[in-house]
């Protein structure tokens, strides 16, 4: 187990695509159980392979209270959206920042799991914005984006000074 450094905003790499998992190995348990431990330490309840400057598809999430329910998700699909929710989001990528985004509030996700089994889970609330924040990382897109201009412009000075001091 390893903990990986996460990239922070606005670095261009958070806006590569990944690629497809072409197949469940032990490289990508490996990556699974770094990017697990990466996320548990930060902490966070997601945490896209992007993140830590790996462009394959595969997020890990743990929207639990107790923080035992790790859901590892290898080139997750959303099959189905309906409904919105607006949810206060953060990103691990961009410290100290929170802000409203309208997400589905219901999605289908088809993905392969550790072990390479298809799953489909149907999710809500908070799981199902987290697994729309993780897919969008794979996509190279940061919650931010979502923002104003103008947000995203304070919010790159901001992390900028900050990144001066703490480098
Ligand atoms: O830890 C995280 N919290 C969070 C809160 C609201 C909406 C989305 C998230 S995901 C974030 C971890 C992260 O940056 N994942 O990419
Ligand atoms: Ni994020």
């Amino acid at each position: 187990m390893a903990l990986l450094p996460i990239l922070r905003y606005p670095d261009p790499r958070l806006h590569k695509v990944a690629a497809p998992v072409a197949e469940v190995d032990d490289t990508i348990r490996q990556l699974i159980d770094d990017m697990a431990e990466t996320m548990y330490e930060a902490p966070g309840i997601g945490l896209a392979a992007t993140q830590v400057d790996v462009h394959k598809r595969v997020v890990v999430i743990d929207v639990s209270e107790e923080r035992n329910e790790l859901l590892a998700l290898v080139n997750p699909r959303i099959v189905a959206r309906s409904g919105e929710q607006v949810c206060e989001e953060g990103c691990l990528s961009v410290p100290g920042v929170y802000d409203k985004v309208s997400r589905a509030e219901h999605v289908t996700v088809e993905a392969l799991g550790r072990d390479g089994e298809p799953l489909r889970l149907e999710a809500d609330d908070l799981l199902a914005v987290c697994i729309q924040h993780e897919i969008d990382h794979l996509d190279g897109k940061v919650f931010v984006e979502y923002l104003s201009l103008l947000k995203q412009n304070r919010i790159k000075t901001k992390l900028a000074k900050k990144a001066r001091i703490t480098a």
